[in-house]
């Protein structure tokens, strides 16, 4: 059995058991209201706690993995191994300053008053960037300390910007690109590296299916060669023989990213009746 701990409550909760769910993990109670619960059909415990203590438990080795955000780990500064990013609870964390105040560059932050909750994380790039700053560490609504005459600028996480603009803040400078990230205990029993192993591939196959598209089309045969080459597919491109002659459909897989790109060189090489489908699982 392998335990999890995710958030119980924020804004890493939903997209943790959506994580699970897409890898087919059923829980046996709704999680709403229970702080710990089973899979009916893999063996994995769930904790549910607050998102900063979920590296010193996997340190610790009350649970084996976690969900966290990159943010609250980094600041926390605790011995677990980082297995997975996993793409959402995508935040930054950036200086701050009120909109009018000038700013050059980290110098400009020399000798200013900063509040945060992020103290180690701040402190370190100060170090870097050399400058002595008063960092005042406040637990929450970091934003509102500048207007409160408490601060001369923030370093906060932020996601669309709308908070700080909203309190006559600007972001001068991002620190950290931040997501969520799935951490384990440094060392674990073979038993449950192999559940975490096909925990991972689960993940993976998930993820793999989302970044491509399965496209097929039906191509001239004089052009197969042409076409087949402009496409950036696994392996080689399967053609099966249409009924009217001089004809073939053509199958591949193609990186979501590119997909666009070649869909256009595909058409104009001659490409017909290309139809492009989303694909449920992928192990490459
Ligand atoms: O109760 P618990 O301690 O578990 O939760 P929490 O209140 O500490 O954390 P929570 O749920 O707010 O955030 C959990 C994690 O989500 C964070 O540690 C980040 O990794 C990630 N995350 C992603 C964010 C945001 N986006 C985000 N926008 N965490 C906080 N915010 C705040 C931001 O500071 C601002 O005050 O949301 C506000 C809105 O942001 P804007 O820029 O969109 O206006
Ligand atoms: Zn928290």
């Amino acid at each position: 059995m392998l335990r999890l701990a995710i958030q119980k409550s924020g804004r890493l909760s939903e997209d943790s058991l959506q994580l699970l769910r897409d890898a087919g993990i059923y829980l046996s109670s709704s999680p709403s209201r229970l702080l710990r619960t089973q899979a009916t059909n893999f063996p994995l415990e769930l904790i549910f706690v607050r998102d900063d203590d979920i590296p010193e438990y996997v340190e610790g080795g009350v649970v084996d993995i976690g969900i966290v955000g990159e943010n609250v780990l980094l600041e926390a500064r605790k011995d677990v191994e980082t297995v997975e990013r996993l793409g959402f609870g995508k935040c930054r964390l950036s200086l701050a300053m009120p909109k009018n105040t000038p700013y050059s560059g980290p110098e400009s932050l020399q000798n200013l008053r900063i509040a945060t909750s992020y103290v180690r994380i701040l402190d370190n790039f100060l170090r870097e960037q050399n400058i002595q700053a008063d960092i005042h560490e406040i637990s929450g609504s970091v934003e509102i300390s500048p207007s409160l005459g408490l601060a001369d600028a923030i370093f906060d996480i932020v996601s669309t910007g709308s908070t700080l603009l909203a309190n006559g803040l600007r972001e001068v400078a991002t620190v950290l690109e931040s997501e969520a990230l799935l951490v384990a205990h440094p060392v674990m029993a073979a038993e449950k590296r192999d559940i975490l192993d096909r925990l991972l591939f689960r993940i993976h196959a998930n993820r793999n299916a989302k970044n491509h598209r399965y496209i097929l089309m039906n191509v001239p045969n004089d052009q197969l060669d042409h076409i087949a080459a402009l496409i950036p597919g696994m392996k080689s491109p399967t053609v099966l023989p249409l009924q009217q002659p001089g004809w073939s459909s053509l199958h591949s897989v193609i990186p979501e990213t590119v997909f666009w790109d070649v869909l256009e060189q595909l058409k104009a090489a001659g490409a017909e009746g290309i139809l492009v489908v989303p694909i449920e699982r992928m192990i490459l």
